[in-house]
């Protein structure tokens, strides 16, 4: 079976593991975000591509769900003591060699997609990692001035050094208009039996790979069921910054609206990525010109099971099942949950 998986960093990353121990046979593409990447040090950074290939590689930090496992800081301290930052931005030791082999092949000419296969030959992550494009993407989030006026910062200033304390007015992803891509991309999609939208972020992960022109309409048109894992619980994020994000582009923190966010397949996309009523907010997916929505099944949490007629009354088939991925063998009866949805829809 050869099945797609659409991957932020840790909700993708974490998924992803329990789909491979479901279902070990499989042949599973991960197409990953890269426009939470960013250049600092000199130094080409990709975190959810990295998050994906520590994590499936045996060599996360567990508990941060980010970087390396037994990490040591003393390039940063280094870097410090020279006064060249950024200090809120932790790179440890470890993490920095992932870097610059990276920037260094870049430099040589190889573009993202091959860099991040020859990566993948050290950490062997059992998936075929694929970032979204080899064209540069960098999310940038709009936010209010002191003086009343509006900027953008990088996604990881508003995530890491603001902690998304302040609104979010809109969410751009720079670069994606004119982003391809990444070869090997639509082939996926198109050859899959099965198209996953993983308990990722719908706005900064999902939304920005499906900002890439192409890819979304790649995932409308796929012959494959395209069944999605809700990423909110209980009207909350599990962890990290959704709701913040989602207010940014005029979607609710619910299951149900991240469902009709993204869509009924064959339907138009009602609120969501490219839809109508997307708020002219400067979200990824708005503007690609397709009508379709995305989905044919959607899995809630057990505590939204109020959620499924109104998810199913849009055209998507909705089940609740428990979505905590507390560890691998709960997170893997979910990626059975959302193969089991795919054959009900087939
Ligand atoms: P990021 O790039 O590290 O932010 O990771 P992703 O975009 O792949 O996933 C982040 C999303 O995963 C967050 O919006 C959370 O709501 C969601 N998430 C994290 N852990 C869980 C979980 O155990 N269950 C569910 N359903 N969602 C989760
Ligand atoms: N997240 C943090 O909250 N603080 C950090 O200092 C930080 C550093 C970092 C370095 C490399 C990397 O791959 C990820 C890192 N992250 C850090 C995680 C990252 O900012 C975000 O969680 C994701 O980009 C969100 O999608
Ligand atoms: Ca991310």
């Amino acid at each position: 079976m050869r099945i797609v998986v659409l991957a932020g960093g840790i909700g993708g990353a974490r998924f992803l593991r329990g789909l491979k121990a479901a279902v070990p046979q499989a042949e599973i593409t991960a197409i990953g975000n890269t426009g939470d990447d960013i250049h600092l040090f000199g130094l080409k950074v990709c975190p959810d591509l990295d998050t994906v290939m520590y994590t499936l590689g045996g060599g996360i930090n567990e508990e941060q769900g980010w970087g390396r496992a037994d990490e040591t800081w003393s390039v940063k301290e280094e870097m410090a003591a020279y006064g060249v930052g950024p200090q809120w931005f932790g790179l440890g030791d470890r993490d920095f060699a992932t870097h610059i082999v990276r920037t260094q092949m870049i430099g040589a000419g190889y573009p993202l997609s091959a860099v991040t296969e020859a990566l993948c030959q050290r950490w062997r992550p059992g998936v075929r990692l694929i970032p979204m494009s080899d064209d540069r993407v960098e999310t940038h989030v709009l936010v209010d001035t002191e003086d009343g006026g509006r900027k953008a910062v990088h996604f990881q200033e508003y995530w890491v050094r603001l902690r998304a304390a302040v609104e979010a007015r809109a969410i751009v992803p720079v670069g994606a208009e004119q982003a391809k891509p990444a070869p090997g991309v639509l082939e996926a999609v198109a050859a899959a039996d099965v198209v996953l939208l993983p308990p990722s972020n719908p706005v900064v992960s999902v939304g920005t790979i499906l900002a890439v022109p192409g890819i979304r309409e790649a995932v409308a048109e796929a012959d494959a069921p395209v069944v999605g894992l809700s990423p909110i619980v209980g009207d909350a994020p599990v962890r990290g910054m959704a709701d913040k994000v989602l207010a940014a582009v005029g979607v609710e923190t619910t299951a149900a609206a991240v469902a009709a966010h993204y869509g009924a397949r064959g339907a138009g996309a009602g609120s969501g990525p490219g839809g109508a009523e997307s708020g002219g907010a400067a979200n990824a997916s708005s503007g690609s010109g397709s009508a379709s929505g995305l989905l044919d099944g959607w899995l809630v949490d057990t505590v939204d099971a109020s959620v499924v007629g109104e998810v199913e009354a849009r055209g998507i088939r909705c089940r609740a099942v428990p979505l905590m991925m507390t560890d691998i063998d709960t997170t893997a009866a979910m990626a059975r949950e959302a193969l089991a949805l795919a054959e009900e829809v087939r």
